[in-house]
Protein backbone atom coordinates (compact mmCIF):
# COMPACT_ATOMS: atom_id res chain seq x y z
CA UNK A 1 0.00 0.00 0.00
CA UNK A 2 2.85 1.99 0.76
CA UNK A 3 4.92 1.96 -2.44
CA UNK A 4 1.33 2.73 -4.26
CA UNK A 5 0.59 5.99 -2.34
CA UNK A 6 4.92 6.50 -3.25
CA UNK A 7 4.10 5.82 -6.66
CA UNK A 8 1.25 8.18 -6.88
CA UNK A 9 2.96 10.54 -5.42
CA UNK A 10 5.91 10.27 -8.01
CA UNK A 11 3.22 10.65 -10.78
CA UNK A 12 1.86 13.61 -9.38
CA UNK A 13 5.12 15.28 -9.13
CA UNK A 14 5.95 14.00 -12.66
CA UNK A 15 2.75 15.51 -13.58
CA UNK A 16 3.28 18.13 -12.45
CA UNK A 17 6.71 18.99 -13.92
CA UNK A 18 5.62 18.11 -17.29
CA UNK A 19 3.43 19.70 -20.14
CA UNK A 20 1.42 19.75 -22.92
CA UNK A 21 1.20 16.54 -25.23
CA UNK A 22 2.58 13.22 -24.67
CA UNK A 23 1.84 10.91 -27.56
CA UNK A 24 1.41 7.25 -26.45
CA UNK A 25 1.42 4.56 -29.34
CA UNK A 26 -1.40 2.65 -28.32
CA UNK A 27 -5.31 4.34 -29.39
CA UNK A 28 -5.02 6.91 -26.90
CA UNK A 29 -3.61 10.48 -26.73
CA UNK A 30 -1.69 11.09 -23.20
CA UNK A 31 -2.63 14.71 -22.20
CA UNK A 32 -0.41 15.05 -19.00
CA UNK A 33 -2.17 18.22 -18.29
CA UNK A 34 -5.58 16.96 -17.87
CA UNK A 35 -5.36 13.05 -16.83
CA UNK A 36 -4.56 14.52 -13.52
CA UNK A 37 -7.72 17.06 -13.47
CA UNK A 38 -10.53 16.73 -11.60
CA UNK A 39 -13.79 18.35 -11.09
CA UNK A 40 -14.88 19.06 -7.71
CA UNK A 41 -17.40 16.21 -7.53
CA UNK A 42 -18.27 14.30 -10.61
CA UNK A 43 -21.48 14.55 -12.22
CA UNK A 44 -24.42 11.82 -12.28
CA UNK A 45 -26.35 13.33 -14.61
CA UNK A 46 -25.18 10.15 -17.40
CA UNK A 47 -24.07 7.83 -14.79
CA UNK A 48 -25.77 4.45 -15.35
CA UNK A 49 -27.42 2.29 -12.58
CA UNK A 50 -27.02 -1.22 -13.42
CA UNK A 51 -23.36 -1.11 -15.45
CA UNK A 52 -19.90 -1.27 -14.39
CA UNK A 53 -18.18 1.95 -13.70
CA UNK A 54 -15.85 3.18 -11.34
CA UNK A 55 -17.33 5.92 -8.86
CA UNK A 56 -14.91 8.43 -11.28
CA UNK A 57 -12.27 8.98 -13.27
CA UNK A 58 -11.15 7.32 -16.72
CA UNK A 59 -11.97 3.91 -17.29
CA UNK A 60 -11.16 2.00 -20.40
CA UNK A 61 -10.51 -2.07 -21.46
CA UNK A 62 -12.12 -4.80 -19.54
CA UNK A 63 -9.09 -6.94 -18.21
CA UNK A 64 -8.17 -10.19 -17.03
CA UNK A 65 -11.93 -11.38 -16.49
CA UNK A 66 -12.15 -14.66 -14.43
CA UNK A 67 -13.69 -16.32 -11.39
CA UNK A 68 -11.56 -17.85 -8.29
CA UNK A 69 -13.16 -19.85 -5.71
CA UNK A 70 -16.85 -18.91 -6.24
CA UNK A 71 -15.68 -15.10 -6.76
CA UNK A 72 -16.15 -13.28 -10.13
CA UNK A 73 -13.19 -10.74 -10.64
CA UNK A 74 -13.11 -7.86 -13.30
CA UNK A 75 -9.97 -5.93 -13.77
CA UNK A 76 -9.69 -2.81 -15.78
CA UNK A 77 -7.59 0.11 -17.35
CA UNK A 78 -7.88 2.71 -14.91
CA UNK A 79 -6.94 6.35 -14.26
CA UNK A 80 -6.57 6.77 -10.11
CA UNK A 81 -5.85 10.52 -10.82
CA UNK A 82 -8.50 11.73 -13.23
CA UNK A 83 -11.19 11.12 -15.75
CA UNK A 84 -8.57 11.13 -18.94
CA UNK A 85 -6.79 8.60 -20.17
CA UNK A 86 -3.45 8.22 -18.59
CA UNK A 87 -1.51 6.72 -15.12
CA UNK A 88 -3.13 3.51 -16.22
CA UNK A 89 -3.45 0.39 -13.18
CA UNK A 90 -5.45 -2.25 -13.35
CA UNK A 91 -8.35 -1.54 -11.07
CA UNK A 92 -9.93 -4.41 -9.33
CA UNK A 93 -13.66 -5.25 -8.39
CA UNK A 94 -15.50 -8.67 -7.00
CA UNK A 95 -18.59 -9.98 -7.29
CA UNK A 96 -21.04 -13.02 -6.61
CA UNK A 97 -22.92 -12.45 -9.55
CA UNK A 98 -21.31 -10.45 -12.14
CA UNK A 99 -24.09 -7.81 -11.45
CA UNK A 100 -23.38 -6.16 -7.92
CA UNK A 101 -19.65 -5.27 -7.60
CA UNK A 102 -17.19 -4.35 -4.79
CA UNK A 103 -14.25 -2.60 -5.23
CA UNK A 104 -10.93 -3.56 -3.90
CA UNK A 105 -7.09 -1.47 -4.12
CA UNK A 106 -5.30 -1.39 -7.55
CA UNK A 107 -4.06 -4.94 -8.40
CA UNK A 108 -1.38 -3.85 -10.92
CA UNK A 109 0.04 -1.06 -10.80
CA UNK A 110 4.21 0.52 -11.79
CA UNK A 111 6.42 -0.87 -9.39
CA UNK A 112 9.04 -2.73 -11.72
CA UNK A 113 11.38 -1.69 -14.69
CA UNK A 114 8.98 -4.01 -16.90
CA UNK A 115 5.95 -1.58 -16.63
CA UNK A 116 7.29 2.05 -14.44
CA UNK A 117 5.69 3.38 -17.51
CA UNK A 118 2.33 1.91 -17.10
CA UNK A 119 0.46 -1.43 -16.81
CA UNK A 120 -1.55 -1.64 -20.34
CA UNK A 121 -4.09 -4.95 -20.78
CA UNK A 122 -3.43 -8.69 -20.41
CA UNK A 123 -5.18 -11.17 -19.59
CA UNK A 124 -6.32 -14.40 -16.77
CA UNK A 125 -4.40 -18.19 -17.31
CA UNK A 126 -5.65 -21.06 -14.79
CA UNK A 127 -2.50 -22.92 -14.54
CA UNK A 128 -2.80 -25.96 -13.67
CA UNK A 129 -4.24 -26.77 -10.35
CA UNK A 130 -6.72 -23.94 -10.68
CA UNK A 131 -3.86 -21.10 -10.08
CA UNK A 132 -4.42 -18.08 -11.65
CA UNK A 133 -1.75 -15.89 -13.37
CA UNK A 134 -2.00 -12.30 -14.94
CA UNK A 135 -0.24 -11.99 -18.38
CA UNK A 136 0.07 -7.81 -19.07
CA UNK A 137 1.44 -5.22 -21.24
CA UNK A 138 4.11 -3.20 -19.33
CA UNK A 139 5.82 -0.29 -20.84
CA UNK A 140 8.96 0.02 -19.68
CA UNK A 141 11.59 2.85 -19.06
CA UNK A 142 12.41 3.37 -22.44
CA UNK A 143 8.46 3.32 -23.54
CA UNK A 144 8.66 -0.47 -25.42
CA UNK A 145 5.88 -2.28 -24.71
CA UNK A 146 7.00 -5.83 -23.29
CA UNK A 147 5.13 -8.78 -21.69
CA UNK A 148 5.02 -9.54 -17.82
CA UNK A 149 3.27 -11.87 -15.35
CA UNK A 150 2.16 -11.28 -12.10
CA UNK A 151 0.47 -13.98 -10.10
CA UNK A 152 -1.71 -13.92 -6.61
CA UNK A 153 0.20 -13.59 -3.28
CA UNK A 154 -2.24 -15.27 -1.50
CA UNK A 155 -4.15 -18.43 -3.33
CA UNK A 156 -6.15 -18.93 0.10
CA UNK A 157 -7.49 -15.14 -0.42
CA UNK A 158 -10.93 -15.66 -2.70
CA UNK A 159 -9.96 -11.86 -3.41
CA UNK A 160 -7.06 -12.28 -4.63
CA UNK A 161 -5.93 -8.32 -3.89
CA UNK A 162 -2.17 -8.78 -3.76
CA UNK A 163 -0.42 -9.77 -6.63
CA UNK A 164 3.37 -10.12 -6.98
CA UNK A 165 5.43 -9.78 -9.93
CA UNK A 166 7.58 -12.04 -11.49
CA UNK A 167 11.32 -11.48 -10.71
CA UNK A 168 12.07 -12.45 -14.32
CA UNK A 169 9.69 -9.95 -15.89
CA UNK A 170 9.86 -8.89 -18.43
CA UNK A 171 9.11 -12.18 -20.43
CA UNK A 172 8.70 -11.04 -24.05
CA UNK A 173 10.69 -8.11 -25.19
CA UNK A 174 10.84 -6.89 -28.98
CA UNK A 175 14.38 -6.76 -29.91
CA UNK A 176 15.93 -6.12 -33.53
CA UNK A 177 16.79 -10.07 -33.97
CA UNK A 178 12.53 -10.88 -33.58
CA UNK A 179 11.52 -7.54 -35.59
CA UNK A 180 8.93 -6.81 -33.38
CA UNK A 181 7.85 -2.69 -33.44
CA UNK A 182 8.19 -1.77 -29.41
CA UNK A 183 5.55 0.55 -30.05
CA UNK A 184 2.79 -2.04 -31.51
CA UNK A 185 3.64 -5.25 -29.13
CA UNK A 186 0.73 -5.53 -26.37
CA UNK A 187 -2.41 -6.87 -24.92
CA UNK A 188 -1.54 -11.22 -24.28
CA UNK A 189 -4.62 -13.17 -24.82
CA UNK A 190 -5.58 -16.15 -22.24
CA UNK A 191 -3.16 -18.77 -22.87
CA UNK A 192 -3.81 -22.16 -23.66
CA UNK A 193 -2.46 -25.63 -23.55
CA UNK A 194 -1.49 -27.69 -26.65
CA UNK A 195 -1.18 -31.71 -26.30
CA UNK A 196 2.28 -31.10 -26.36
CA UNK A 197 2.36 -29.76 -23.05
CA UNK A 198 3.12 -26.54 -23.63
CA UNK A 199 1.25 -23.13 -22.97
CA UNK A 200 0.83 -20.50 -25.92
CA UNK A 201 0.16 -17.01 -26.14
CA UNK A 202 -1.07 -14.42 -28.80
CA UNK A 203 0.07 -10.33 -28.48
CA UNK A 204 -1.04 -7.94 -30.72
CA UNK A 205 1.50 -6.74 -33.21
CA UNK A 206 1.53 -5.03 -36.23
CA UNK A 207 4.34 -5.07 -38.87
CA UNK A 208 3.92 -2.11 -41.33
CA UNK A 209 0.35 -1.99 -42.11
CA UNK A 210 0.43 -6.23 -41.36
CA UNK A 211 -1.97 -6.72 -38.23
CA UNK A 212 -0.78 -9.71 -36.34
CA UNK A 213 -1.10 -11.88 -33.22
CA UNK A 214 2.14 -13.04 -32.47
CA UNK A 215 2.32 -16.61 -31.19
CA UNK A 216 4.29 -16.95 -28.33
CA UNK A 217 4.80 -21.11 -26.54
CA UNK A 218 6.39 -21.91 -22.81
CA UNK A 219 6.59 -24.99 -21.28
CA UNK A 220 6.95 -23.22 -17.52
CA UNK A 221 4.95 -19.74 -18.07
CA UNK A 222 7.72 -17.76 -17.74
CA UNK A 223 10.38 -18.37 -20.43
CA UNK A 224 8.52 -17.58 -23.41
CA UNK A 225 9.85 -18.33 -27.36
CA UNK A 226 8.46 -16.27 -30.15
CA UNK A 227 7.10 -18.87 -32.66
CA UNK A 228 8.93 -18.57 -36.45
CA UNK A 229 5.13 -17.46 -37.50
CA UNK A 230 1.95 -15.88 -36.30
CA UNK A 231 -1.31 -17.18 -35.27
CA UNK A 232 -2.99 -15.30 -37.78
CA UNK A 233 -1.95 -12.37 -39.43
CA UNK A 234 -3.79 -9.69 -42.37
CA UNK A 235 -2.38 -7.38 -44.66
CA UNK A 236 -3.60 -3.66 -44.06
CA UNK A 237 -5.23 -3.74 -41.12
CA UNK A 238 -2.69 -1.70 -38.89
CA UNK A 239 -2.34 -2.60 -35.26
CA UNK A 240 -4.17 -5.42 -33.83
CA UNK A 241 -5.27 -4.31 -30.14
CA UNK A 242 -6.24 -6.85 -27.22
CA UNK A 243 -6.81 -10.05 -28.99
CA UNK A 244 -9.03 -13.34 -27.95
CA UNK A 245 -8.53 -16.50 -29.32
CA UNK A 246 -11.00 -19.43 -27.84
CA UNK A 247 -13.43 -22.18 -28.77
CA UNK A 248 -16.79 -22.54 -29.40
CA UNK A 249 -19.66 -24.57 -30.12
CA UNK A 250 -23.42 -24.16 -31.71
CA UNK A 251 -24.66 -24.23 -27.74
CA UNK A 252 -24.22 -21.74 -25.37
CA UNK A 253 -22.49 -24.13 -22.99
CA UNK A 254 -19.40 -22.76 -22.99
CA UNK A 255 -15.68 -23.95 -23.82
CA UNK A 256 -12.17 -23.86 -21.71
CA UNK A 257 -10.02 -21.83 -23.80
CA UNK A 258 -7.00 -25.25 -23.90
CA UNK A 259 -10.49 -26.97 -25.46
CA UNK A 260 -9.97 -29.05 -28.75
CA UNK A 261 -11.50 -31.79 -30.81
CA UNK A 262 -14.46 -32.70 -33.10
CA UNK A 263 -17.29 -30.14 -33.54
CA UNK A 264 -15.41 -27.43 -32.02
CA UNK A 265 -14.51 -24.10 -33.94
CA UNK A 266 -12.53 -21.44 -32.94
CA UNK A 267 -13.06 -17.75 -33.13
CA UNK A 268 -10.14 -15.34 -33.41
CA UNK A 269 -11.24 -11.75 -32.36
CA UNK A 270 -9.13 -8.72 -32.49
CA UNK A 271 -9.63 -4.60 -31.75
CA UNK A 272 -8.99 -2.65 -34.80
CA UNK A 273 -7.31 0.59 -33.49
CA UNK A 274 -7.89 2.34 -37.07
CA UNK A 275 -11.42 1.82 -36.83
CA UNK A 276 -12.18 1.10 -32.99
CA UNK A 277 -14.06 -1.81 -34.05
CA UNK A 278 -14.48 -5.76 -32.63
CA UNK A 279 -13.81 -7.59 -35.44
CA UNK A 280 -14.08 -11.48 -35.78
CA UNK A 281 -13.65 -14.52 -37.97
CA UNK A 282 -14.54 -18.05 -36.86
CA UNK A 283 -12.68 -20.75 -38.23
CA UNK A 284 -10.30 -24.01 -37.59
CA UNK A 285 -7.24 -23.66 -35.06
CA UNK A 286 -5.22 -26.36 -36.59
CA UNK A 287 -3.23 -27.35 -34.00
CA UNK A 288 -0.51 -29.13 -35.16
CA UNK A 289 0.44 -26.50 -37.24
CA UNK A 290 -0.46 -23.85 -34.70
CA UNK A 291 -1.85 -21.44 -37.01
CA UNK A 292 -5.57 -20.23 -37.11
CA UNK A 293 -7.36 -21.11 -41.06
CA UNK A 294 -10.38 -19.03 -41.01
CA UNK A 295 -13.75 -20.63 -42.82
CA UNK A 296 -13.82 -19.99 -46.30
CA UNK A 297 -14.78 -16.25 -47.31
CA UNK A 298 -14.43 -15.28 -43.55
CA UNK A 299 -11.18 -14.33 -43.72
CA UNK A 300 -10.42 -10.92 -45.66
CA UNK A 301 -10.64 -8.05 -43.18
CA UNK A 302 -12.71 -10.21 -41.19
CA UNK A 303 -15.51 -10.08 -43.58
CA UNK A 304 -16.95 -7.26 -41.25
CA UNK A 305 -18.27 -9.80 -38.56
CA UNK A 306 -18.56 -7.73 -35.34
CA UNK A 307 -19.53 -8.45 -31.79
CA UNK A 308 -21.45 -5.25 -31.57
CA UNK A 309 -22.28 -2.80 -34.18
CA UNK A 310 -22.02 0.49 -31.90
CA UNK A 311 -20.01 1.63 -29.10
CA UNK A 312 -18.23 -1.52 -27.64
CA UNK A 313 -14.07 -1.88 -27.90
CA UNK A 314 -11.28 -3.76 -26.30
CA UNK A 315 -13.44 -6.52 -25.39
CA UNK A 316 -12.43 -10.01 -23.72
CA UNK A 317 -13.98 -13.34 -22.81
CA UNK A 318 -13.44 -15.88 -20.33
CA UNK A 319 -14.62 -19.40 -19.53
CA UNK A 320 -16.83 -19.33 -16.59
CA UNK A 321 -16.17 -22.54 -15.13
CA UNK A 322 -18.67 -22.07 -11.95
CA UNK A 323 -21.56 -22.10 -14.69
CA UNK A 324 -20.04 -23.53 -17.94
CA UNK A 325 -20.20 -20.49 -20.12
CA UNK A 326 -18.45 -18.19 -22.65
CA UNK A 327 -18.70 -14.44 -21.21
CA UNK A 328 -17.49 -11.65 -23.06
CA UNK A 329 -16.88 -8.06 -21.49
CA UNK A 330 -16.41 -5.22 -23.72
CA UNK A 331 -15.39 -1.04 -22.99
CA UNK A 332 -18.19 1.36 -23.95
CA UNK A 333 -16.60 4.76 -24.45
CA UNK A 334 -17.80 8.12 -24.22
CA UNK A 335 -19.53 9.94 -27.08
CA UNK A 336 -19.14 13.25 -25.22
CA UNK A 337 -16.10 15.74 -26.50
CA UNK A 338 -13.07 15.69 -24.24
CA UNK A 339 -14.15 18.65 -22.53
CA UNK A 340 -16.97 17.32 -21.45
CA UNK A 341 -16.31 14.13 -19.98
CA UNK A 342 -13.62 15.85 -18.15
CA UNK A 343 -16.04 18.56 -16.99
CA UNK A 344 -18.03 15.33 -15.91
CA UNK A 345 -15.67 13.76 -13.80
CA UNK A 346 -15.71 10.34 -15.16
CA UNK A 347 -15.44 8.12 -18.79
CA UNK A 348 -16.14 4.92 -19.52
CA UNK A 349 -18.58 2.23 -18.90
CA UNK A 350 -19.02 -1.83 -19.53
CA UNK A 351 -21.39 -3.13 -21.50
CA UNK A 352 -23.33 -5.88 -19.60
CA UNK A 353 -21.73 -9.49 -19.44
CA UNK A 354 -22.79 -11.44 -22.55
CA UNK A 355 -23.11 -14.58 -23.15
CA UNK A 356 -21.22 -16.04 -26.33
CA UNK A 357 -21.66 -18.89 -28.72
CA UNK A 358 -21.72 -20.13 -32.05
CA UNK A 359 -24.93 -19.33 -34.14
CA UNK A 360 -26.18 -23.20 -35.35
CA UNK A 361 -25.51 -21.57 -38.80
CA UNK A 362 -22.26 -22.11 -38.06
CA UNK A 363 -21.51 -18.29 -39.54
CA UNK A 364 -21.60 -16.32 -37.09
CA UNK A 365 -21.33 -15.78 -33.12
CA UNK A 366 -25.07 -15.07 -30.94
CA UNK A 367 -24.64 -12.83 -27.66
CA UNK A 368 -27.11 -12.57 -24.98
CA UNK A 369 -27.01 -10.15 -21.69
CA UNK A 370 -26.22 -13.06 -18.94
CA UNK A 371 -29.48 -14.44 -17.14
CA UNK A 372 -27.98 -12.23 -13.65
CA UNK A 373 -28.95 -9.52 -15.42
CA UNK A 374 -32.51 -10.79 -14.98
CA UNK A 375 -32.64 -10.33 -11.22
CA UNK A 376 -32.40 -6.69 -11.33
CA UNK A 377 -36.28 -6.24 -12.95
CA UNK A 378 -38.84 -5.46 -11.07
CA UNK A 379 -42.36 -3.58 -12.35
CA UNK A 380 -43.48 -5.48 -15.52
CA UNK A 381 -45.63 -4.44 -18.18
CA UNK A 382 -46.72 -7.03 -20.75
CA UNK A 383 -48.82 -6.44 -24.17
CA UNK A 384 -51.02 -9.53 -25.95
CA UNK A 385 -50.90 -9.84 -29.63
CA UNK A 386 -51.31 -5.73 -30.98
CA UNK A 387 -51.67 -4.90 -34.57
CA UNK A 388 -49.24 -1.78 -34.65
CA UNK A 389 -50.93 0.34 -37.61
CA UNK A 390 -48.97 2.22 -40.24
CA UNK A 391 -47.59 5.29 -39.06
CA UNK A 392 -49.07 4.77 -35.34
CA UNK A 393 -46.99 5.02 -31.62
CA UNK A 394 -47.63 3.49 -28.63
CA UNK A 395 -46.60 4.27 -25.43
CA UNK A 396 -44.93 1.59 -23.16
CA UNK A 397 -46.36 3.00 -19.70
CA UNK A 398 -46.16 1.76 -16.67
CA UNK A 399 -42.29 1.26 -15.83
CA UNK A 400 -39.44 3.74 -15.09
CA UNK A 401 -38.27 4.25 -18.68
CA UNK A 402 -34.88 5.33 -18.27
CA UNK A 403 -33.71 2.24 -16.51
CA UNK A 404 -35.80 -0.86 -18.34
CA UNK A 405 -35.10 -4.07 -20.28
CA UNK A 406 -37.44 -4.31 -22.86
CA UNK A 407 -38.30 -7.29 -24.85
CA UNK A 408 -40.76 -7.13 -28.30
CA UNK A 409 -41.32 -9.50 -31.10
CA UNK A 410 -42.51 -8.42 -34.50
CA UNK A 411 -43.92 -10.72 -37.09
CA UNK A 412 -44.72 -9.51 -40.55
CA UNK A 413 -44.14 -12.09 -42.68
CA UNK A 414 -48.17 -11.61 -43.91
CA UNK A 415 -47.06 -7.84 -44.94
CA UNK A 416 -43.76 -8.31 -46.60
CA UNK A 417 -45.38 -7.89 -49.97
CA UNK A 418 -44.84 -3.98 -49.49
CA UNK A 419 -41.26 -4.27 -48.64
CA UNK A 420 -39.01 -1.87 -50.73
CA UNK A 421 -36.40 -3.09 -52.91
CA UNK A 422 -32.84 -3.46 -51.74
CA UNK A 423 -30.60 -2.20 -54.48
CA UNK A 424 -27.43 -4.58 -54.51
CA UNK A 425 -24.68 -1.08 -54.12
CA UNK A 426 -26.39 -0.90 -50.61
CA UNK A 427 -23.62 -2.73 -49.28
CA UNK A 428 -22.98 -0.29 -45.60
CA UNK A 429 -25.60 -1.19 -43.16
CA UNK A 430 -24.00 1.89 -41.51
CA UNK A 431 -24.53 4.17 -44.30
CA UNK A 432 -27.54 2.62 -45.27
CA UNK A 433 -29.24 2.92 -41.77
CA UNK A 434 -28.01 7.17 -41.57
CA UNK A 435 -29.49 7.54 -45.36
CA UNK A 436 -32.36 5.70 -44.19
CA UNK A 437 -33.14 7.07 -40.61
CA UNK A 438 -36.51 6.31 -37.90
CA UNK A 439 -38.12 9.51 -39.60
CA UNK A 440 -37.49 8.06 -43.40
CA UNK A 441 -40.90 6.31 -43.80
CA UNK A 442 -40.45 3.25 -46.18
CA UNK A 443 -42.66 -0.55 -47.10
CA UNK A 444 -42.21 -2.62 -44.36
CA UNK A 445 -40.08 -0.70 -41.71
CA UNK A 446 -38.90 1.57 -39.62
CA UNK A 447 -40.76 -0.37 -36.81
CA UNK A 448 -39.38 -0.93 -33.27
CA UNK A 449 -38.55 1.30 -30.07
CA UNK A 450 -38.17 4.90 -29.39
CA UNK A 451 -35.83 4.97 -25.94
CA UNK A 452 -35.11 7.71 -24.07
CA UNK A 453 -37.42 9.52 -25.57
CA UNK A 454 -39.08 12.99 -24.15
CA UNK A 455 -43.11 12.99 -24.34
CA UNK A 456 -42.83 15.57 -27.30
CA UNK A 457 -41.00 13.54 -29.19
CA UNK A 458 -37.90 16.03 -29.32
CA UNK A 459 -35.81 13.88 -28.34
CA UNK A 460 -35.16 10.02 -28.73
CA UNK A 461 -33.08 7.25 -29.95
CA UNK A 462 -34.61 5.16 -32.26
CA UNK A 463 -33.79 1.33 -32.32
CA UNK A 464 -35.71 -0.43 -35.22
CA UNK A 465 -36.37 -2.81 -38.05
CA UNK A 466 -36.22 -1.94 -42.42
CA UNK A 467 -37.24 -4.91 -44.34
CA UNK A 468 -35.51 -5.01 -48.08
CA UNK A 469 -36.52 -7.37 -51.02
CA UNK A 470 -33.81 -8.68 -52.44
CA UNK A 471 -33.07 -10.95 -55.46
CA UNK A 472 -34.90 -13.83 -54.14
CA UNK A 473 -35.04 -13.13 -50.29
CA UNK A 474 -35.90 -10.74 -47.36
CA UNK A 475 -33.19 -8.53 -46.26
CA UNK A 476 -33.30 -7.29 -42.61
CA UNK A 477 -31.45 -4.01 -41.67
CA UNK A 478 -31.05 -2.98 -37.73
CA UNK A 479 -30.62 0.08 -37.29
CA UNK A 480 -29.79 2.47 -33.60
CA UNK A 481 -30.70 6.04 -34.95
CA UNK A 482 -29.43 8.56 -32.30
CA UNK A 483 -29.24 11.67 -34.81
CA UNK A 484 -32.31 12.58 -32.23
CA UNK A 485 -30.66 11.29 -29.11
CA UNK A 486 -29.83 14.50 -27.65
CA UNK A 487 -30.52 18.48 -28.37
CA UNK A 488 -27.24 19.16 -27.16
CA UNK A 489 -25.46 19.52 -30.42
CA UNK A 490 -21.58 18.44 -29.08
CA UNK A 491 -22.07 14.59 -28.32
CA UNK A 492 -21.25 12.11 -31.73
CA UNK A 493 -24.43 11.19 -32.78
CA UNK A 494 -23.28 8.57 -35.48
CA UNK A 495 -26.32 6.67 -36.80
CA UNK A 496 -24.97 2.50 -35.99
CA UNK A 497 -26.43 -0.40 -38.54
CA UNK A 498 -26.27 -3.75 -39.36
CA UNK A 499 -27.82 -6.73 -41.21
CA UNK A 500 -29.97 -9.17 -39.24
CA UNK A 501 -29.88 -12.64 -40.57
CA UNK A 502 -33.32 -13.32 -39.94
CA UNK A 503 -35.79 -14.82 -42.47
CA UNK A 504 -38.79 -12.71 -41.90
CA UNK A 505 -41.06 -15.14 -43.86
CA UNK A 506 -40.80 -17.71 -41.51
CA UNK A 507 -39.48 -16.10 -38.39
CA UNK A 508 -40.28 -13.45 -35.68
CA UNK A 509 -37.59 -10.41 -35.61
CA UNK A 510 -37.25 -10.05 -32.21
CA UNK A 511 -35.49 -6.90 -30.15
CA UNK A 512 -34.38 -6.72 -26.94
CA UNK A 513 -32.95 -3.53 -25.34
CA UNK A 514 -31.19 -2.74 -22.12
CA UNK A 515 -31.95 0.96 -21.34
CA UNK A 516 -29.40 2.49 -18.32
CA UNK A 517 -30.42 6.10 -18.78
CA UNK A 518 -27.22 7.30 -21.13
CA UNK A 519 -26.65 3.54 -23.13
CA UNK A 520 -28.56 1.22 -24.87
CA UNK A 521 -27.96 -1.96 -25.70
CA UNK A 522 -29.81 -3.68 -28.20
CA UNK A 523 -29.93 -7.34 -29.48
CA UNK A 524 -31.96 -7.92 -32.79
CA UNK A 525 -33.01 -11.76 -33.78
CA UNK A 526 -32.43 -12.76 -30.26
CA UNK A 527 -28.84 -12.07 -30.05
CA UNK A 528 -27.64 -12.33 -33.77
CA UNK A 529 -26.41 -8.57 -34.34
CA UNK A 530 -25.73 -6.21 -31.45
CA UNK A 531 -25.85 -2.67 -30.90
CA UNK A 532 -24.52 -0.41 -28.70
CA UNK A 533 -25.05 3.30 -28.23
CA UNK A 534 -24.29 6.18 -26.06
CA UNK A 535 -26.34 9.05 -25.43
CA UNK A 536 -27.30 11.81 -24.07
CA UNK A 537 -30.60 13.26 -23.59
CA UNK A 538 -31.20 16.88 -22.24
CA UNK A 539 -35.18 16.48 -21.52
CA UNK A 540 -35.54 12.40 -21.47
CA UNK A 541 -34.07 12.45 -17.91
CA UNK A 542 -34.99 10.53 -15.35
CA UNK A 543 -38.71 11.01 -14.86
CA UNK A 544 -39.21 12.37 -17.94
CA UNK A 545 -37.94 9.57 -19.64
CA UNK A 546 -40.30 7.68 -21.96
CA UNK A 547 -40.18 4.75 -24.14
CA UNK A 548 -42.45 4.10 -27.50
CA UNK A 549 -42.85 1.11 -30.05
CA UNK A 550 -43.87 2.70 -33.15
CA UNK A 551 -44.41 1.95 -36.94
CA UNK A 552 -43.44 4.28 -39.40
CA UNK A 553 -43.83 1.98 -42.72
CA UNK A 554 -46.69 2.00 -45.11
CA UNK A 555 -47.51 -1.91 -43.77
CA UNK A 556 -49.46 -2.86 -40.61
CA UNK A 557 -46.72 -4.80 -38.45
CA UNK A 558 -47.96 -7.25 -35.25
CA UNK A 559 -46.45 -6.89 -31.84
CA UNK A 560 -46.27 -10.99 -30.49
CA UNK A 561 -45.34 -10.48 -27.56
CA UNK A 562 -44.05 -7.53 -25.66
CA UNK A 563 -42.38 -7.14 -21.67
CA UNK A 564 -41.30 -4.72 -20.15
CA UNK A 565 -39.60 -3.88 -16.88
CA UNK A 566 -38.17 -1.22 -14.41
CA UNK A 567 -34.42 -2.18 -13.46
CA UNK A 568 -33.54 -1.76 -9.98
CA UNK A 569 -29.77 0.05 -9.41
CA UNK A 570 -27.21 -2.46 -9.07
CA UNK A 571 -24.50 -2.15 -6.13
CA UNK A 572 -21.56 -0.88 -8.44
CA UNK A 573 -18.12 -0.18 -6.83
CA UNK A 574 -19.90 1.62 -3.57
CA UNK A 575 -17.21 2.15 -0.67
CA UNK A 576 -18.81 0.33 2.43
N1 LIG B 1 -5.79 0.17 -24.29
C1 LIG B 1 -4.67 -0.29 -23.52
C2 LIG B 1 -3.78 -1.01 -24.48
C3 LIG B 1 -4.74 -1.45 -25.51
C4 LIG B 1 -5.67 -0.30 -25.65
C5 LIG B 1 -4.01 0.90 -22.86
C6 LIG B 1 -7.00 -0.66 -26.26
O1 LIG B 1 -3.09 -2.07 -23.85
O2 LIG B 1 -4.09 -1.78 -26.71
O3 LIG B 1 -4.88 1.49 -21.94
O4 LIG B 1 -8.00 0.25 -25.88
Amino acid sequence: MASFYLWLMCLCWMIVLGHGILEAEASHRVYRNLASLQPASPSQTYRTSYHFQPPKNWMNDPNGPTVYKGLYHLFYQYNPLGPDWGNIVWAHSTSKDLINWNPHKAAIFPSQKGDVNGCWSGSTTMLRGENPAILYTGIDPKNQQVQNLAVPRNLSDPYLIEWVKSPYNPLMTPTPENKINSSSFRDPTTAWLGPDGRWRVIVGNKLNRRGKALLYRSKDFVRWTKAQHPLYSIQGTGMWECPDFYPVSSSPIGLDTSTIGEGVKHVLKVSLDDTKHDQYAIGTYVHSKDVFVPNAGAAEKFSGLRYDYGKFYASKTFYDSLKKRRILWGWINESLSREDYIAQGWSGVQAIPRLIWLDKSGKQLVQWPISEIETLRQKKVGYPLTLLKSGSTLEVQGIKAAQADVDVSFQVASQLEQADALDPSWTDPQLLCSQKGASVRGGTGPFGLKVLASKDLQEYTAVFFRIFKARNKYVVLMCSDQSRSSLNEKPDKTTYGAFLDVDPLHEELSLRSLIDHSIVESFGGKGKACITSRVYPTKALGNEARLYVFNYGKANVAISSMNAWTMKNASINRKN
